[in-house]
């Protein structure tokens, strides 16, 4: 609880373009006092000095702070953390791997001391592997340790989708399973359109088979093609975005059902691992797993994405036995 009592302290590791855009949405969202915390000197500082002025403009009135001090932190509600180094040229994935293992670990540490009990979305990549990591460093319990992938992923597939058919995406319902990354696995007989199965759109000629294929592949690209663009560093807005809906879920106790990497300890037939799997958000943190019935195709592309995920965190506990 912030040091106004009755609002909610909402703690962002790393400053950088994720954690200063939820930084920016929280303040929006007046969903709490929010703590920006980052290793590099004054970036958390500048940035919440930064929003904080446009707090008259915009009307919000909570507390904003950056630091790089864990104190600060202290006992927050929610924790977001973005802090890790993006992939440089030359890098190989097992590098980047090996450095954002170390970071996680210094975060792990720095948050099961100050904040316990909070509820603690991990958005740095290699997604499924480095929220497995923090809460295997951290020991906090496992239905309070999330990632954010699937929400991001669901958005993107329906806003192609949604382009494609000229149709505004709230009569859109579809969601991605798996891991992050190019095995992730569009939920195409989950899919409707308007309250119709996207198969009877192939059937009618609203869309192509081979359309509707490209569009899952532009999906598991999504990250990619706006790296592309940007040239220097990765998407930050519609990520920022799916982290804030898992923090609301959980400090409104909303109970929505959100495609996240969560823990599973037998469902979907998968022991203990992180993977994308659609989950209730509510003040509980992980308050259930969802397990939906998979087509035949379905289950076996989330066989094959399992299968990454248990080979990168192999990777992973040969960069760190301790894993
Ligand atoms: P960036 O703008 O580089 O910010 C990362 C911040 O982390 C920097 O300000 C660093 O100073 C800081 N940092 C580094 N080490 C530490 C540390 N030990 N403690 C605290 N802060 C530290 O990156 P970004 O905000 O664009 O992206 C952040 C992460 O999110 C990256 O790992 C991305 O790959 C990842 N990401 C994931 C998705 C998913 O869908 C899962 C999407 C987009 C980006």
């Amino acid at each position: 609880m912030s040091k106004y009592n009755m609002r909610k302290k909402i703690t962002l590791i790393g400053a950088g373009q994720i954690g200063g855009t939820l930084a920016h949405l929280i303040a929006l969202k007046k969903l709490g006092d929010v703590v920006l915390f980052d290793v590099a000197g004054g970036v958390a500082k500048g940035k919440a000095l930064d929003i904080a002025q446009s707090s008259p403009v915009e009307g919000f009135n909570i507390s904003l702070i950056g630091t790089d001090n864990y104190e600060d932190t202290k006992n927050s509600d929610v924790i977001i953390i973005t802090a890790g180094v993006p992939r440089k040229p030359g890098m190989t994935r097992d590098d980047l791997l090996g450095i954002n293992l170390k970071i996680i670990k210094e975060v792990a540490e720095g948050i099961k001391k100050t904040s316990p009990n909070a509820f603690v979305i991990c958005i740095t990549n290699p997604l499924d592997v480095i929220v497995m990591a923090l809460q295997k460093y951290s020991g906090l319990p496992k239905n309070k340790i999330v990632g954010m992938a699937g929400i991001l992923d669901s958005s993107r597939f329906i806003y192609f989708l949604s382009q494609e058919l000229e149709i505004s995406t709230d009569k859109i319902k579809s969601f991605v399973l798996g891991g992050h990354g190019d095995t992730m696995v569009a939920m195409l007989d989950s899919t409707e359109v308007d309250g119709k199965k996207i198969s009877q759109l192939v059937d009618e000629g609203k869309i192509s088979k081979a359309k509707l294929d490209e569009i899952v592949e532009r999906t598991k690209n999504g990250g990619a093609e706006i790296v592309k663009y940007l040239e220097k560093g990765s998407a930050y807005y519609a990520p920022a975005a799916s982290g804030v809906e898992m923090a609301e879920s959980y400090l409104k106790d909303l109970k929505k059902q959100l495609p996240c990497a969560a823990y599973l300890n037998g469902e979907y037939g998968v022991n203990d691992l992180y993977v994308g799997v659609p989950i209730i958000i509510g003040s509980k943190g992980v308050e259930r797993v969802v397990e939906l019935k998979l087509s035949k195709k379905e289950k076996q592309n989330f066989d094959h994405s399992i299968k990454a995920v248990q080979e990168l965190f192999n990777s992973a506990k040969k960069i760190d036995p301790s894993l």
